[in-house]
């Protein structure tokens, strides 16, 4: 008879054991990818088919693509408040780029903007301050989305491959291979550099990823598909692309490609 307690003794303390385990390691798997809560949203101009988004300041810097129609703009991430007034607020600048180039990811760096170009191999470079054109570089392959890490620029070319290029005079200086875990992740386009960390959207997919930028690794990923749902879109086209960080509201601003709305938000953990 005691032999059949202490035997169901030890199973029962097996059985707490293993539910405490499971209780402690259930929300760790939950917690690995972040989550993400709307904060605001303003406004989007249906017109951009953005390709390129950061946030200087207090205004927003986005290139828009297409041939013929390529554009760099500047505009206050502030809008006036009635609703016909944020629709047709005017650029606080606006470039128009070159008919043969079909603009891709912009970058900031030294008060220099960065535009990349889809497949004319030419790397545009524009002052802040006044968009006046200054000069064009070179460079081998695809051009989709672009970020700074401070130092160096950061390329994505449709693939799973993110380039490292010396701003100067825009060579590779280091490539790295983005992979989840253990398979390639292609399609990486427009590009967010922050806090040690690359953001990346995946072209027609409505998952953000954050790449550790040594190993290439996707350490997590953020699913803005129900955010997209409400926009109700009709073009297949109309894909999510676009991530910039506001320092001042420590957010994301997201958007996409002729989006009617650009939304902020704030990783909760
Ligand atoms: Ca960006």
């Amino acid at each position: 008879m005691k032999q059949s307690i202490r035997v169901k003794q030890f199973v029962y303390a097996l059985l707490c054991t293993s539910l405490l385990l499971i209780a402690n390691l259930t929300p760790a798997v939950a917690d690995e990818s972040p989550h993400y809560e709307v904060i605001a949203e303003r406004t989007h101009k249906p017109t951009l088919f953005t390709q390129g988004l950061l946030v200087d300041g207090d205004h927003f810097y986005e290139s828009s693509g297409l041939y013929n129609k390529s554009l760099l703009v500047v505009y206050p991430i502030a809008e006036p408040a009635s609703a016909w007034a944020k629709i047709s607020a005017p650029f606080t600048k606006k470039q128009s780029i070159p008919s043969q180039y079909f603009a891709e990811g912009l970058a900031l760096l030294n008060g220099k903007l960065y535009l990349l170009t889809w497949r004319e191999k030419t790397l545009l470079v524009y002052d802040k301050a006044t968009l006046n054109y200054e000069k064009s570089i070179s460079y081998n392959g695809e051009g989709w989305g672009l970020t700074s890490n401070g130092e160096q620029l950061i390329r994505s070319d449709g693939s799973s491959r993110l380039y490292f290029h010396n701003a100067t005079d825009f060579t590779v200086t280091k490539t790295i291979n983005v992979t989840d875990d253990g398979t390639d992740v292609s399609q990486l386009n427009e590009l967010e550099f922050v806090r040690g960390f690359i953001w990346a959207n995946v072209w027609h997919q409505d998952q953000i990823v954050k790449i550790d930028p040594d190993s290439g690794h996707v350490v997590g990923k953020i699913d803005l598909g129900d955010l997209k749902k409400t926009l109700n879109l009709k073009d297949s086209e109309q894909v999510l692309n676009g991530i910039a960080w506001d320092e001042k509201q420590q957010a994301f601003w997201v958007t996409g490609k002729q989006w009617p709305k650009m939304f902020l938000i704030r990783i909760t953990h």
